[in-house]
């Protein structure tokens, strides 16, 4: 088979691109030890009900005046289904899954994550507006994905 020299030359520039990236990304990940996703806590799944704070999720007031809400997904409900916070509050959400994979997302504001097993992942979000708010699992977890949603409360103070 006759390949045109341009079209083996760009087909060796690809395949370099490709195994330097390859590369790039392999020492940046062993020399920051990047873990999918990145910088997050651990936890064991099976001991979350015992492992404070999770095992009184809700709201926090920390000393500052910001709040802490801490979330633990299963199939399919998030614990605290509602969760009330004052208007202009600066919320730090706290959330891990005892079971599967969830989502975690509130429409209409920067709120979006993946909820893993073992691990905790973090947002923080100022809730400027009052109203509520849907809090919706959007990855898909089972039978009952579609059941499986909160509701927070922006309450004027
Ligand atoms: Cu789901």
């Amino acid at each position: 088979m006759h390949v045109h020299k341009y079209e083996r030359a760009w087909l060796i520039f690809g395949l370099a691109m490709l195994a330097v990236f390859l590369c790039l990304l392999a020492v940046a990940a062993v020399s920051n030890d990047i873990v999918p996703p990145s910088g997050m806590q651990q936890i064991d799944p099976s001991t979350v009900a015992r492992t404070p704070p999770f095992d009184k999720p809700g709201l926090r007031r920390l000393p500052d005046g910001s709040y802490e809400a801490y979330y633990v997904a299963q199939v399919f409900s998030f614990n605290p289904a509602v969760l009330t916070v004052p208007v202009g509050a600066k919320v730090t959400f706290y959330v891990t899954s005892t079971d599967v994979v969830h989502g975690f997302f509130v429409p209409h504001t920067d709120i979006n994550m993946m909820v893993i097993p073992g691990w905790v992942n973090t947002e923080t979000h100022v809730f400027r507006t009052p109203g509520e708010y849907l809090l919706i699992c959007h990855e898909y977890c089972g039978i009952g994905h579609q059941n499986m949603f909160g509701k927070i409360e922006v309450t004027k103070v």
